[in-house]
């Protein structure tokens, strides 16, 4: 039922928490209007990757078109690759299914997308995307370059307009939410260095939803994203099948602090996404 290796990958402004941290990359690339990514909240984007072997030197997020003048709600062809030493990043390992997974948030937290970029040959990565409201986004991409380890990359983007006030981020769970036709509520437990997230799908009848499908080749994969620090925590399911309507994980949060997190499953041929805040002492 439960598999003891849990995917983790968290990305800390700080440097090397714990062995599976990514530092953030700064971009070089200073053409585009959002420009790279400013940690905010931390010791001013020191890095320090010393130590940590098996990872290589992060790669650099950089924005070749669509970057400029974004509009809320206007898709926008977004255009990007990444680079190491001046050198694009050209083949990829599938990495849960895909080449390369983006996650972009609002840096309120309250906007979500996880997107599927087509990558290219020559490692030219496009995604169609419209950002719904005006303000800061932070991009997140997921891979795994051709022989090495999986990375994070965080790149920050800005769309015109006023930003709409963010909303309070207060921990809410145990919560019910209800997405479609499945009614999930989540508890968070937090345990000696890590968090147990359980999401526990029902039907509007109360019934177990005793026939989730994987996605992205688990049973469930969870988000979980720092209030203004932008930290990174990217779970997968630890529960190989289901049939309960129980999936858990469990997520290493280093740091206190506020968190979103968002449970993303499929059943019925649809991916649903259950969000939930917690609070990390
Ligand atoms: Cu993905």
């Amino acid at each position: 039922m439960f598999r003891s290796c849990v995917a983790l990958i968290v990305l800390s402004l700080l440097g090397c928490g714990q062995q599976t941290t990514t530092p953030v990359t700064p971009s070089t690339d200073h053409s585009s209007h959002g420009g790279p990514t400013t940690p905010s909240g931390n010791h001013g984007g020191h890095m320090e990757i010393s130590g940590m072997s098996g990872i290589a030197a992060p790669a650099t997020f950089v924005i070749d078109a669509g970057g400029d003048n974004l509009k809320p709600g206007v898709p926008t062809k977004l255009q990007f690759h990444l680079e190491r030493d001046g050198k694009t990043l050209r083949e990829f390992d599938l990495l849960h299914e895909r080449v390369m997974h983006l996650i972009v948030v609002r840096d309120a937290l309250d906007e979500f997308q996880h997107l599927h970029p087509t990558v290219a040959n020559d490692g030219q990565a496009t995604i169609e995307i419209a950002f719904p409201t005006a303000g800061t986004y932070w991009l997140f991409v997921d891979c795994q370059a051709k022989g090495e380890e999986q990375q994070t990359i965080r790149y920050e983007l800005r769309v015109t307009g006023d930003p709409p006030a963010a909303p309070e981020l207060k921990a809410n769970v145990p919560v019910v939410v209800t997405a479609g036709n499945v009614k999930t509520e989540v508890f968070a437990q937090q345990g000696e260095g890590e968090w147990q997230v359980t999401f526990s799908h029902r039907h509007p009848d109360g019934q177990a939803v005793t026939d989730l499908e994987p996605y992205l080749g688990a049973m469930g994969h969870l988000v979980v994203i720092g209030a203004g620090t932008g930290e990174y925590i990217h779970a997968h399911a630890e529960t190989e099948s289901a049939t309960d309507g129980q999936v858990r994980f469990a997520a290493h949060i280093a740091r206190p602090g506020i968190y979103k997190a968002w449970g993303q499953f499929q059943h019925q041929g649809q991916v649903f996404t259950i969000p939930a805040v917690l609070q990390v002492d």
